[in-house]
């Protein structure tokens, strides 16, 4: 035991960051070899994201938008760092207290690697890696620093940095504190940057490259000539996939190897079914133009994109498993253990609900849930758009929950009618004349009959419409506008083929979705 009084609190801090990173390190390492998702931090991370409540993550998906899961990984990682140096603090006084500190770490990552869905044995061996390899670091190191008085030759006395009274066992050397360390980092790197690369991420990509979509037996009619106003600011008909909102719980895109990837149909059914994913794409293949929206998508919001999907109808594929009456929910749930609960009746109506293996004429990308995903025209995506899906459960509404339900959100959610104003953007100063108010309104499987616009409280002004394919996507509409010099405020309301008229009623994202007038500030000079 080298209880020692001369070893700095800063030294020790460092000691525990730099032990720390070495079991991340390893971990990351062990993870790229075992599988990505057992990587501790993104396990605790994953907890967190389940375990907060809804209004908290809301707030995440407002404030921080796409970057929501970055921000979250590093605010693990700053607590982590935290730790860390604590744990390298206590251990100056005892190595035994530096490696209780990282066995707790230690247990704690094991438990939210081993209650992932899906966890095997297996999942707990990089963090046991992990912290293994922190011990030995972070003893390693102290112990570089804290050589005996015996090591010690006079000249190294004698150097400035070697801090040592008369009477004590040891003396502290920050040169080899320091050494120490940067040998530590170096490791720390290495094992994260091969474990990185070893992650499944390279092969799912390479597999998706090589896939070969086939032709669909029912392709989508050409898109009618005036589905694109093609407005400078105005949203495309068409969001380009690489524009397209993405929202999800996983903190890590789940890399599914289409090889392995297979559908399983079960539940109230009387011949449940399991598909490959060749099988798949052996299928009758029907393509369908979908505007997907989120049901926590404020008024005026951007979770909302239109795409040309491809896929397989899944009410063929229902009653081919022999779908039973008493079944009013699709529990359908992700690789990742995510799920979506679908009433039967709006997938076996006749819209184009699909399981789908392409997004505007390629494979899906992996973040929006290669290889095969469920689009459903007008049910907002959390209850019936599962990515990375891997089973679909005919089951009950009044028996089985979806990952939303509990957590305070509807467990039914037919898309609202709703509008946007996309030119001129909120607060834009415009040259006073002739201008055009221009965006999008979406009534999926209604379709959107009127759009009107009105300036400063004034008169409802009807816009024109673009062309539309059919019920199911956005539609595009303009007015023109004799802007006057001034403060003005631009309102907007879409009326759908229901004769539903959207009311300025505000009403916010929980439950269901948002209602009321998307209303927008511009200055004209
Ligand atoms: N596996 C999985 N699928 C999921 C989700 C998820 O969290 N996990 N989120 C859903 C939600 S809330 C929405 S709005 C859509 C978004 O699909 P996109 O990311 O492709 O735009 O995916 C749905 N499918
Ligand atoms: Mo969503």
């Amino acid at each position: 035991m080298r209880s020692n009084q001369v070893t700095p609190v800063w030294a020790g801090a460092l000691a525990g960051i730099v032990a720390g990173a070495v079991a991340l390190g390893v971990a990351q390492l062990g993870a790229g070899l075992v599988r990505a998702s057992s990587f501790p931090v993104l396990a605790v991370g994953d907890w967190v994201v389940d375990l907060s409540p809804a209004p908290l993550k809301e707030f995440a998906i407002r404030t921080f938008g796409e970057n929501d899961k970055n921000v979250l990984i590093g605010g693990v990682l700053v607590v982590l760092t935290l730790i860390a140096a604590g744990i390298g603090v206590v251990a100056r006084r005892r190595r035994a207290y530096g490696t209780a500190g990282l066995a707790l770490f230690g247990v704690v990552g094991l438990v939210a690697v081993l209650t992932r869905p899906g966890a095997t044995a297996a999942d707990a061996l990089p963090t046991l890696a992990g912290v293994a390899a922190g011990a030995l670091a972070l003893s390693w190191i102290l112990r570089r620093a804290t050589p005996s008085v015996r090591e010690v030759s006079a000249g190294d006395v004698e150097r400035p940095g070697v801090m040592w009274a008369p009477g004590m066992p040891y003396a502290f050397d920050r040169r080899r504190l320091l050494t120490g360390a940067a040998g530590g980092v170096v490791a720390a790197g290495a094992a994260a940057v091969v474990g990185r690369s070893l992650s499944g991420a390279r092969a799912v990509d390479a597999a998706r490259v090589n896939v070969a979509i086939p032709a669909p037996a029912v392709p989508a009619p050409p898109l009618p000539a005036g589905v694109d106003l093609r407005i400078r600011g105005l949203s495309p008909f068409v969001t380009p996939n690489a524009d397209f909102y993405r929202v999800d719980t996983a903190l890590i895109v789940p890399q599914v190897d289409p090889r392995a990837w297979t559908l399983r149909v079960h539940g109230l059914v009387d011949r449940p079914i399991e598909i490959t994913y060749e099988e798949l794409l052996r299928r009758p293949l029907m393509e369908a133009d979908i505007t997907l929206a989120c049901v926590s998508n404020e008024v005026g919001g951007p979770l909302v994109g239109n795409a040309r999907w491809l896929g397989v109808r899944m009410a063929d594929v229902l009653r081919e498993a022999g779908l039973r009456p008493e079944a009013d929910m699709l529990l359908s749930t992700s690789s990742d253990g995510f799920t979506c609960g679908t009433p039967v009746d709006v997938v076996m109506d006749g819209r184009d609900a699909l399981f789908a293996v392409a997004m505007n004429g390629e494979p899906l990308p992996v973040a929006h849930g290669f290889p095969v995903r469920q689009v459903v025209p007008g049910l907002y995506g959390y209850v019936s758009a599962t990515k990375w899906v891997v089973d679909v459960k005919a089951t009950r509404f009044d028996t089985d929950e979806a990952y939303w339900t509990p957590r305070g959100w509807s467990a039914r959610a037919p898309i609202k009618t709703e509008s946007r104003i996309d030119v001129p953007a909120e607060g834009a100063t415009v040259p006073a004349g002739r201008t055009t108010i221009a965006g999008v309104a979406w009534a999926q499987h209604k379709g959107v009959d009127a759009v009107e616009v009105r300036v400063d409280r004034g008169a409802w002004r009807e816009a024109r419409l673009a062309q539309v394919p059919g019920p199911d996507t956005w539609r595009q509409w303009a007015l023109d506008w004799d802007a006057t010099p001034g403060d003005h405020t631009l309102e907007v309301r879409a009326t759908d083929a229901a004769g539903y008229t959207q009311t300025e009623q505000r009403a916010p994202v929980m439950p269901d979705g948002a209602t009321g007038w998307h209303t927008i500030d511009v200055h004209v000079t």
